[in-house]
């Protein structure tokens, strides 16, 4: 149709100028692209395009683990685990092939959900909060919304440094949104490439403005996969088998970086990465197996946008009244360039292994001693501001899945998209 208009445009172009034909075609071809244009432009507005990474996970049917929350081992099942460890967990096994993202989800992409579900930037689903703006918040604001923008235009970065950042905070309810936005979103194109060995399906999808049904139902509590196929925020076994499982020698791994030793306490825990002050990409490349997470002993890396930089060092100004000494102890750890660490999980992934903590979907029953209706989830991976124990398979962290206090006080909380069964290109 555009190319119709098109047409009809060139042809009255060539037409003398005082011909009164052609002053009409070209009013109604002008006509035709303004409603053309008006049409194309609220679409493209309303419904951003993402590109997804995934690797893909196989052996299906793997042998599961066993872990005791927290500690340093993992055993074949739990009546191997030490006797008394009533909380043992076995954890890992998949039945079936699915794709886990390479990378955690990005600010980048977080923008353009949040401009596709919420065009008129209303913050319909209270998705952003003061504490996510750059001006509230200098060190850790990632999003920022404007009340002046075209439909579909309200929400941007932060600055451009955070395009490339985990998005930081996420709760499980806006991770299944996102989801689900994908979802039911058109997939516009799928194509393999080969990183480092790993093959990488790409799926670039115009998302879709629906994000409260799809994969999961935000209606329902403790909602769970409604979809055989689709984009999901990984299961804890799926998570966990991306992020350990090694199919070579059908063993886990001690971190999503490197297999390590069980038993050594952090001795063969990856080197933390150095991040570059202003921008936050890794700079210690060089030096494998890498993850961003705090090592016992040293600093934690850090970095600092520049329009937050003051004299010596980043801004201690905070949503939340922290004075600055207690701030500036509490919020020493930043989030870096997705990927750049460089080292891959058995299965391709990056950033499993610290980074932003990420969220799965899988509901588990709250701690001993918690009452109360709230859903609590799963957690996996460590993150910048942890040691490095985060990062074992037994770090099985959990948070209600809508903590509000977390979603504002915690910038590094995030997640990673997945996908299950065989999804395939519009009109193809
Ligand atoms: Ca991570």
């Amino acid at each position: 149709m555009e190319r119709t208009v098109l047409l009809v445009l060139s042809i009255a172009m060539l037409l003398p100028r005082s011909s009164r034909f052609a002053r009409s075609l070209l009013a109604l071809a002008l006509l035709g692209l303004i409603a053309l244009a008006g049409a194309s432009g609220a679409e493209a507005a309303k419904r951003g395009v993402v590109a997804v990474d995934q690797v893909t996970v196989g052996a299906p049917g793997n042998p599961s683990i066993s872990i005791v929350p927290f500690t340093d081992a993992v055993y074949p099942s739990c009546s191997a685990a030490p006797s008394g460890s009533s909380n043992c967990m076995t954890i890992g096994s998949v039945p079936n092939r699915f794709q886990i993202g390479e990378l955690e989800v990005t600010v980048g992409q977080w923008v353009e959900f949040l401009n596709t579900i919420d065009p008129k930037g209303r913050n319909r689903f209270e998705l952003f909060s003061q504490f996510q703006k750059p001006n509230v918040w200098p060190q850790y604001g990632q999003v920022r919304r404007v009340a002046k923008a075209k439909a579909g235009e309200h929400y941007l970065i932060g600055s451009e440094v955070w395009a490339d950042k985990p998005y930081g905070f996420a709760d499980f309810p806006s991770a299944a949104r996102f989801a689900n936005s994908l979802t039911n979103g058109t997939l516009l194109d799928k194509s393999t490439s080969t990183e480092a060995g790993f093959q990488v399906t790409t799926y670039r999808v115009r998302l879709s403005a629906e994000s409260t049904k799809g994969m999961y139902d935000l209606g329902d509590r403790a909602s769970k996969r409604m979809k055989k196929r689709g984009f999901v925020v990984p299961s804890q076994n799926e998570w966990v088998k991306a992020a350990y499982y090694d199919p070579a020698t059908q063993t886990y791994w001690k971190y999503p970086t490197n297999p390590g030793v069980y038993g050594d306490g952090s001795a063969t825990a990856p080197t933390p990465t150095s991040l570059d002050y202003s921008s936050g990409d890794v700079v210690n490349q060089a030096v494998q197996p890498l993850a961003t997470f705090r090592q016992s002993g040293l600093p934690a890396p850090v970095w600092c946008p520049s329009y937050a930089q003051v004299s010596g060092a980043c801004s201690t100004q905070n949503p939340f009244g922290l004075g600055p000494q207690a701030y500036a102890e509490a919020y020493v750890a930043g989030l870096s360039t997705v990927g750049q660490a460089l080292t891959r999980s058995p299965w391709g992934t990056l950033d499993q292994g610290g980074n932003a903590v990420e969220w799965t979907d899988t509901v588990t029953a709250p701690p001993f001693g918690v009452s109360g209706k709230r859903t609590w989830r799963r957690l996996h991976g460590g993150v910048s501001n942890a040691p490095a124990y985060q990062m074992w398979p037994s770090a099985v962290g959990l948070q209600p899945e809508d903590n509000i206090f977390y979603d504002h006080v915690y910038p590094w909380l995030g997640f990673r998209i997945g996908v299950i069964g065989n999804l395939s290109v519009s009109g193809r």
